[in-house]
């Protein structure tokens, strides 16, 4: 496939390269592994399941990055964008090996529109290694395609670095709603809010596509890392308050998934909204039911959010974070700025 038609059409030609990404990763297999035909079966339902089907905004951020950071005057090659794509792939994988695990985590049925990896009958708890798996094949990917190139070692740290950073999230998220059968409302704060955010969902979710796409664009000056993190910080908690927006107001048939938050206790940007805006009575009523596994339970939270105004307090939240995200976007003097920009554009009042 020509540069042009790459250029032209980015996402199709990203999503054209998965079947080749798995025939890879199954021929690195078979070359170094001596498993039976039914494992290596087993394996390409676990990647095909798990990997393709969600919006791959991560995936294809590093193509929009990478194009973003290279020198005006560098016009890239079908193979340097073809890098590009595989970068993309190892960051959809990535986010396939956290997902396959976060379901299991957070008890949910469903993900992209179908039951979670782990409620499929013949799969159950393998997905847990079935997850690590998924992890690994990062890395065989990355040292066939990149283990003669300059950016190696700092994409191997890149992915090490972020995948502890995100485990560490999920600690946070996880022992933040804990004991499950006990609310403790005054482990939701702004400032544990801002944390599990930063680390659960800000670093692999943004700053990794924009860091491997700077990495492979060549910028090696570590000032333009520490101004893409932070703003890569501001956008990550604009992405996953719409997130815990999306859990409890979202459409599950657009959203592919069925909210499970109030249910498992968790920390979001609702629950931390309406303690901050709720009367004594309000407060009682939160106690009683959030963390409950009852459906009537989880309405009755719902509709506090509701009688607090929650979804239109949230409206204004959008529209100010989007405002004030662009100017900041509009303030970076040390480096492009388009792939922000690009960003923030896809995540505006988003509904999946
Ligand atoms: C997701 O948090 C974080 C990771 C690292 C997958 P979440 O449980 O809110 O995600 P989702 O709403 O997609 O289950
Ligand atoms: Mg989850
Ligand atoms: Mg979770
Ligand atoms: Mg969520």
């Amino acid at each position: 496939m020509g540069l042009d038609a790459n250029a032209a059409a980015p996402s199709s030609a990203f999503k054209l390269l998965f079947p080749e990404i798995v025939d890879h990763l199954l021929a690195d297999l078979r070359q170094h592994y001596d498993l039976p035909s039914e494992a290596i079966h087993y394996i390409r339902h676990n990647l095909t399941y798990n990997v393709p089907h969600g919006k791959l905004n991560r995936g294809l951020a590093v193509h929009e990055c990478y194009l973003a950071f290279c020198a005006r005057e560098h016009k890239p090659t079908a193979a340097q964008l073809r890098q590009a794509h595989v970068l993309g792939w190892c960051v959809e994988l990535l986010q396939a090996f956290f997902l396959v695990a976060d379901d299991i985590m957070d008890d949910s049925h469903t993900r992209r529109g179908r039951p979670c990896f782990f409620r499929l009958p013949n799969i159950a708890m393998n997905a847990i290694n079935d997850a690590m798996i998924l992890e690994m094949m990062i890395y065989r990917l990355l040292r066939s395609h990149f283990a003669h190139h300059a950016a190696y070692p700092h994409l191997v740290e890149l992915f090490h670095s972020i995948t502890y950073t995100t485990e560490l999230g999920q600690l946070l998220d996880l022992t933040t709603s804990q004991p499950a059968d006990h609310v403790l409302l005054h482990k939701f704060s702004e400032d544990a809010l801002r944390r599990i955010y930063r680390y659960k969902t800000s670093h692999y979710t943004f700053y990794l596509p924009v860091a491997l796409g700077m990495r492979l664009a060549g910028v090696c000056e570590a000032h333009k890392y520490d101004t893409a993190k932070d703003m890569c910080m501001h956008i990550g908690y604009y992405f996953q308050a719409q997130d815990d927006f999306l859990d409890a107001f979202g459409d599950p048939q657009v959203t592919g998934k069925i909210g499970t938050d109030i249910e498992d206790n968790t920390c979001t940007w609702l629950i931390v909204r309406a303690l901050e805006r709720c009367s004594a009575d309000d407060r009682k009523l939160l106690e009683r039911h959030y963390g409950k596994k009852h459906k009537e339970s989880s309405d009755r939270v719902k509709q506090l959010y509701r009688k607090l105004q929650l979804p239109s307090l949230f409206a204004q939240f959008e529209q100010s974070s989007y405002e004030r995200l662009s100017a900041r976007i509009g303030a970076i003097d040390d480096m492009p700025t388009a792939a922000f920009e690009l960003l923030l554009s896809k995540l505006y009042k988003r509904n999946r």
